[in-house]
């Protein structure tokens, strides 16, 4: 998809479900880092993404797996920078930034970058939502509960779905007051941060309940740990098949856009489950 083309499918509620390819510029990311640190096996890596039928890229320059510590802004923009000077002027797909900083996002915003992923939801940096709204691109708020450094020391919820609801139907109500439109906000449960395998499962049991917040969800389960506690797989690369599974789901159950390492198959998982669950409903109610 063409950045240009974003907007419209945000403001379609028919809108079919969307992949997200994921390009961490990182030495430490969970199950790719250290692999596209060097600006041309990242570009390269996009390219291959986009032609493997990614809609989106994010793109991230900081891990945030359990027990990470934080990279600094200006770290964040020294690893970037020269991969959007090569992807950004001529856009294989929507590319989106993957940081918490509002410096991190201006920066990758003047690179042809158009659309920001903020697993803080603006929380971060209070400069992050009004940068946002001054330059009129969509925005992803994300649940998290504590930060990545101790977000899985013993997490507790009393009910996680309508908790996770009510947070960020608060940091809609957030990003609107700081002048971000409605229509630019999308919502994500936040899979993996600050919860234990139940709470997940119980998130993507409960996405219907997170989509009649009227946003669009984009939900990242690729490669996780509670994919890995369900299989018995310890490497996050050899998880294809529960990470499917779990993309199948999200596709089926409301998801409008899947954040996945492997895009080549998970696109076709996604194509497969979003028609069955369309040939299911009655014309009018097809989202
Ligand atoms: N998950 C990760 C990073 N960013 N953003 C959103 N909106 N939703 C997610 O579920 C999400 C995210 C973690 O995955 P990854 O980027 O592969 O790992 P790391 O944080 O170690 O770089």
């Amino acid at each position: 998809m063409q950045p240009q083309q974003f907007q419209t499918w945000l403001d379609d509620p028919r809108r079919p479900t969307l992949v997200m390819g994921v390009l961490n510029v990182t030495p430490d990311s969970f199950s790719d880092g250290g692999q596209f640190l060097d600006p041309a096996a990242a570009e390269h890596q996009a390219l291959r993404m986009a032609a493997q039928g990614a809609d989106l890229i994010d793109i991230g320059a900081e891990s945030t797996r359990p027990g990470s510590q934080r990279v600094p802004a200006d770290e964040q923009i020294r690893r970037l920078r020269p991969v959007l000077q090569r992807l950004g002027r001529q856009p294989p797909c929507v590319l989106s930034i993957d940081t918490t900083r509002a410096q991190v996002a201006q920066m990758a915003l003047d690179h042809g970058v158009s659309l920001v992923n903020d697993i803080s939801a603006g929380r971060d940096d209070p400069a992050m939502l009004p940068l946002v709204a001054s330059r009129g691109v969509p925005v992803v708020l994300m649940h998290m509960r504590g930060q990545p450094a101790d977000m899985q020391q013993d997490p507790r919820y009393r009910d996680v779905v309508a908790e996770v609801r009510a947070f960020l139907a608060r940091r809609l109500h957030a990003a609107r007051q700081a002048g971000v439109p409605e229509r630019n906000v999308l919502l994500d449960p936040g899979i993996g941060f600050g919860k234990t395998l139940e709470h997940n499962l119980a998130l993507l049991a409960g996405l219907p309940a997170l989509a009649s917040l009227g946003r669009p969800l984009l939900v990242g389960t690729s490669r996780k740990a509670f994919i890995g506690r369900l299989t018995g797989e310890q490497d996050p690369r050899r998880r294809l098949w529960g990470t499917a599974a779990s993309v199948a789901w999200c596709a089926a159950n409301g998801a409008a856009i899947v954040r996945v390492h492997d895009v080549e198959p998970m696109a076709a998982v996604v194509r497969v489950a979003r028609a069955i669950a369309l040939a299911g409903r009655p014309p009018a109610t097809q989202l």
